[in-house]
């Protein structure tokens, strides 16, 4: 197993990830679908049982901005409930779960090595270092709320799917565009569930579908003692952003259900919960994550 009362190294988490590969044959499967920019392997566990059948699939990556360490730490937690704890095992009879837990591995490391509040990759750029990778992905791609300037934080990115990151991820997800029927992306922070659009304030098509559901997870999370968070799309309760994997999941994979979760912020800096903190808050987010796979398993049961 794996603690919750520190933020785990990349090397740590991919080793835990291995293990469980080999402790649970039956239930979990590693795929590498890419290599960061420098070299480190994207890692994807497929947690499911009765494989063979045809199941609905959940997609969940964490950790595209660097610094937000409470979602890796998040993810690490989903992956721990749903293969360790056998109470858990309904929700994988219905559902499928792809989960990345560190989409950015290079800077996550930067965080931990160099520069705690590093946010975007580390691909060498016309002038800076480093693309945001949630205003690199090709859907609206640099209309609005993203930087062309390289030194930016939230510089999109030469092209759209500039980085290997974004690629990997946009690869992995439209291989199994039919199968996918919610797309998790986690961040933080803020305590916001959005949903897109975030390059317009228009409303999607299934704004009411959308809504309902962060509700319901709401619900649980407050229920377990979480701290409620507000709902909507996120031009609407945050700022109008282009480039989101959010909205590429929905607007060109086709994944209707598509959130980005900002997780609540540390006591003592946004970015930064003391170790303390964490296992409350992915404890309390978890019972929002049943909720969601609940729902993906009687929608498409
Ligand atoms: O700006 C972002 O990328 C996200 N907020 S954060 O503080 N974690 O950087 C919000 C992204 C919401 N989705 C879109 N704008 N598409
Ligand atoms: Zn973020």
């Amino acid at each position: 197993s794996i603690s919750f009362n520190k933020f785990h190294r990349f090397d740590e988490i991919n080793a835990y990830l291995d293990t469980l590969a080999a402790q649970y044959p039956d239930l979990v499967q590693l795929e590498t679908i890419g290599n960061s920019y420098e070299g480190r392997e994207l890692k994807v566990i497929q947690i499911s049982t009765n494989r063979a059948a045809s199941k609905p699939a959940i997609f969940i990556d964490a950790g595209i901005h660097a610094r937000e360490w409470l979602a890796p730490a998040q993810a690490l937690y989903i992956i721990k409930e749903l293969v360790e704890n056998v109470e858990n095992r309904r929700l994988l009879e219905k559902v499928d779960w792809h989960i990345l837990p560190v989409m950015n591995p290079d800077g996550y490391e930067y965080t931990h090595t160099d520069e705690r509040f590093w946010r975007k990759t580390r691909s060498q750029q016309d002038g800076c270092v480093g693309t945001d990778g949630n205003r690199n992905f090709g859907y609206h791609w640099g209309e609005i709320g993203a930087s062309s300037w390289s030194c930016d934080d939230t510089f999109m990115g030469p092209s759209p799917f500039s980085e290997k990151e974004t690629i990997s991820v946009r690869d992995y997800i439209l291989n199994r565009q039919r199968e996918i029927k919610l797309y998790l992306t986690f961040h933080s922070y803020g305590n916001y569930l959005l949903y897109p659009w975030g390059f317009t304030s228009d409303l999607p098509y299934d704004d009411s579908e959308l809504r309902g559901l962060a509700e319901n997870v709401n619900a649980a999370i407050v229920e377990a003692g979480g701290d409620s968070y507000e709902i909507g799309t996120s031009t609407n309760v945050l700022y109008a952003a282009a480039g989101g994997s959010d909205d590429w999941a929905k607007g060109v994979a086709g994944i209707e259900l598509s959130y980005t979760i900002e997780l609540p912020a540390g006591r003592f800096g946004g970015f930064n919960p003391s170790p303390t903190e964490i296992s409350g808050h992915v404890q309390q987010t978890f019972e929002g994550v049943v909720v969601y796979g609940e729902y993906i398993a009687n929608k498409f049961a």
